[in-house]
């Protein structure tokens, strides 16, 4: 398949239009128009502006995915003779392709010790039957996983319930996602979340985009960095790869960019994997050698100004390039174009929170912004570009191991309960714990726990080791074949535009929006908030601190998240007022940071080598001398991907037509003495993956290369950024064997 030379545009609007076909035109528009915020990424579309409008009013907003996620959710039902067609087995050789277009999952299944199959049960048994083991193991051999697609409220609802049954293994899987942000985040401003808000985009001349495929995956987005472009400003994008659409873009909405395609990067820097920390800090030296630094800002509102300033001076321009793999005059470039900036925002995803050093590469961006003044001001900020449509509402209603102290005690008070106080475990902690028999019981609302994990095989043993396994999902995937327990139940759950109540999500910009539901498209499903607050009441009782029975009203769990989280009190009446609202003290226009003395702090770090050495050391070599036969390889999407769910096998921007390959820079494929297309095993520390082709790509930086997750995850080692747990998805050494089929 050819490369393409632009992305979005005429083969997005191709895409509509085919989807639309299979779905029923009227049915799929009727669908996308609907009051809901949108299923897929967190930049927040939808609710009550109805679909395809954005927080600040711009219509028509419509992405590839979000078609993508409707279609699978208008499929027809998975029949009761399915699961007596399919053994396990069966299910386990099916693509994760495949299985998500078995259909939408209508039915409770059961797979039991010695069964070769699911079958079909009643709701009352299922319920019964996790309601019996939960009451028979102790609370903390339980963990409760959270994916960002369920609503505030079922997150909120889960979350008390398990921490009133007396559990802190709570989590969601942004430990698997932008963790770091969070983290690294509060150590720079003192909030875990965005610093600025949608209009802020409209008013900034400089936008960094580190890490991360918008075009792909944040396609939206686009149209924000082509208005950038228009008005003169400056796309800086650093990634290794060359992603097709951060240099060319069509924006489908926009005739002008349809036609002639949106130059988007305006310069755009390829370090090597794991390089930012390095790249960072060498253009915040930069800055400071220029004299562009804001020096009273950095007095006046930053701490620890007195520690980086000698640090970044002692800092030599050898370790820099060394540690980044980027040319010095390159560095200089980029900061030239931020010290002509008059505001500048900083956006990042994966390529940033998945490394062993995830939070220190998130305040080095902050060092960054800070050393000119680009936090706390209009036009200027920093700006995770989230994954999951409410991932960081989940996490602002409580769905974390430890919760916000002000969280907790209102928790305590207003329900009168004296709640647990381990320190609870992330989602890696999870599965250790299973895979030591410390766990019995896991339960998932949503998402695909197996499938999203680092170390395949070690997750398959892990969650083999439970005694049982409860699946809250709409579709089938890799997890419901490959991550089973000795008990396993699937229980089916209304998307959020199904359900009979409306619900509320928050994107990435700290706006809460409202759902108002919608018809429901097959019969014997149930709400997640149904589901939880059913199973409460079996396990708790309602005569206990909470009546969870009337908690399956979601405008109740609102007003009880209304009275609990700090930012959240207007969501009580949301459903009369149908008001979306901002949280309050989240975005920062004026430079005062809610750290314990107000302001933001600056951070110093121990820079590591780049993994398997630098280029001139280790990995130019030939396959023959010892470091010489690795390659640093990253774990990416495709543009037919959405997480574990694979829609279709073309990655078109990269001009893939399968998933079992690995792109290399043709002079890797020449220093390995490959050819291309042949076959290989790719090995790691971890694992080894045969039948993978080699793909030349020119579009890659030497000495890297590139492999579609999840089907790459039996690569991926446990190793865990030690300050957000988070595994280095993007920083796998790997050598290639030509002997493996
Ligand atoms: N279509 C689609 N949209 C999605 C998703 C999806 O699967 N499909 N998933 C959603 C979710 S949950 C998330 S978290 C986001 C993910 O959104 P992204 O973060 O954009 O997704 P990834 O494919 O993981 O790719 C990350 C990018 O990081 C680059 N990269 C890899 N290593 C490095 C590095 O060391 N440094 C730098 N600077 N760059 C590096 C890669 O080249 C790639 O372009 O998207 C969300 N939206
Ligand atoms: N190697 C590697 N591993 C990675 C990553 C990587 O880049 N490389 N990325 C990581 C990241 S960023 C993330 S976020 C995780 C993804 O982690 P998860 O969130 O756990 O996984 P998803 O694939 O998004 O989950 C998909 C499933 O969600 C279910 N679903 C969809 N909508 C709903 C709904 O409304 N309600 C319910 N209950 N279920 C629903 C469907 O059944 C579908 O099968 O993976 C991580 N793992
Ligand atoms: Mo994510």
């Amino acid at each position: 398949m050819k490369q393409r030379s632009s992305a979005g545009g005429w083969h997005a609007i191709g895409y509509t239009f085919k989807k639309a076909r299979e779905a029923g035109f009227l049915r799929l528009w009727r669908a996308m128009r609907s009051k809901n915020a949108c299923k897929t990424c967190a930049l927040g579309m939808g609710g009550q502006a109805g679909g395809m409008v954005n927080e600040a009013g711009h219509f028509p907003e419509v992405c590839k995915k979000s078609l993508q996620a409707m279609v699978a959710d208008l499929q027809g039902a998975i029949t009761p003779e399915f699961w007596q067609t399919y053994s396990i087995a069966q299910l386990q050789a099916f693509s994760p392709r495949e299985l998500e277009s078995c259909g939408r999952l209508t039915q409770p299944v059961l797979y039991e010790p010695g069964s070769q199959y699911y079958r079909p049960i009643s709701w009352d048994e299922a319920l019964a039957r996790i309601a019996a083991k939960l009451k028979a193991v102790a609370p903390r051999e339980t963990f409760w996983y959270f994916s960002g697609r369920s609503s505030n409220e079922a997150g909120f609802l889960l979350q008390l319930f398990a921490r009133i049954y007396g559990t802190n293994n709570v989590n969601n899987c942004s430990f698997y996602c932008h963790q770091a942000s969070g983290v690294g985040l509060t150590a720079v401003t003192g909030s875990g979340t965005a610093t600025v808000a949608l209009e802020d985009l409209d008013h900034t001349d400089c936008v960094f985009v580190i890490g991360g495929n918008p075009a792909s995956n944040h396609p939206r987005l686009m149209t924000m960095l082509m208005k950038v472009r228009r008005r003169g400003g400056e796309v800086i994008v650093i990634n290794p790869v060359i992603e097709t659409g951060l240099v060319n873009f069509r924006v489908p909405s926009d005739v002008r960019s349809l036609l002639f395609g949106t130059k988007i990067a305006s310069l755009y820097v390829q370090p090597d994997i794991g390089g930012d920390l390095a790249l960072l800090s060498g253009v915040t030296k930069r800055i400071v050698e220029l004299a562009a630094a804001d020096e009273p800002f950095l007095n006046e509102h930053c701490q620890g100004w007195a520690e980086l300033a000698p640090w970044l001076a002692d800092l030599s321009w050898e370790e820099i390039e060394r540690k980044s793999g980027v040319p010095r005059a390159t560095i200089d470039d980029i900061a030239q174009r931020y010290a002509r900036a008059k505001n500048a925002v900083f956006c990042w995803t994966m390529g940033i929170t998945h490394h062993a050093h995830g939070v220190q590469n998130v305040q080095a961006i902050g060092n960054l912004a800070l050393v000119r003044g680009m936090v706390g001001r209009p036009g200027s900020g920093l700006l995770p570009i989230r994954g999951h449509s409410n991932v960081q509402g989940i996490g602002s209603v409580g769905v974390t191991p430890k919760l916000k102290q002000a969280i907790f005690d209102r928790l305590q008070t207003e329900f009168g309960v004296q709640l647990p106080t381990d320190p609870g475990m992330d989602t890696l902690a999870c599965i250790e714990a299973a895979h030591e028999r410390k766990a019995r019981v896991g339960f998932c609302l949503g998402g695909n726990l197996y499938g999203s994990n680092p170390d395949a095989t070690f997750a398959h043993a892990a969650l083999a080791n439970l005694e049982t396994i409860v699946y809250l999902n709409t579709t089938l995937n890799t997890g419901h074949a490959h991550g089973l327990a000795a008990e396993t139940i699937i229980l089916p759950v209304l998307a959020r535009d199904e359900e009979p109540q409306p619900t509320t999500q928050e994107s990435m910009f700290n706006f809460v929006r409202l759902s108002d539901g919608g018809p429901t498209r097959h019969v014997g499903l149930k709400s997640e908030v149904q589901v939880i607050a059913s199973l409460a009441s079996a396990v708790l009782g309602d005569d206990g601190p909470v009546d969870w029975t009337s908690m399956q009203a979601t405008g109740k769990i609102r007003q009880a998240i209304a009275k609990v989280v700090p930012g959240y009190e207007e969501i009580a009446d949301i459903d009369r007022t149908k008001k979306e609202f901002h949280i309050a003290g989240r975005v920062f226009h004026e430079p005062r940071f809610p750290t314990a003395n107000g302001r933001a702090k600056l951070h110093t770090f121990d820079i590591p080598n780049l993994p398997g050495g630098d280029n001139r050391d280790g990995l130019s070599g030939s396959g023959d001398s010892p470091n010489g036969g690795q390659l640093r390889m990253m774990t990416v999407r495709s543009e037919g991907q959405f997480n574990t769910v694979v829609y279709e096998d073309t990655d078109v921007y990269r001009g893939q037509d399968r998933r079992d390959v690995i792109l290399l820079h043709p002079t890797d494929v020449q220093r390995l003495h490959l050819r291309p297309d042949q076959r290989v095993a790719v090995r790691s520390d971890t694992g080894r993956m045969p039948g993978v082709l080699v793909r030349p790509f020119d579009r890659i930086k030497p000495g890297n290369a590139l492999m579609y997750y999840p089907e790459a995850n039996v690569l991926v080692s446990r190793r865990v950024d030690p300050a957000s747990k988070t595994p280095a998805f993007k920083s796998v050494l790997v050598r290639i064997e030509t002997d493996g089929k």
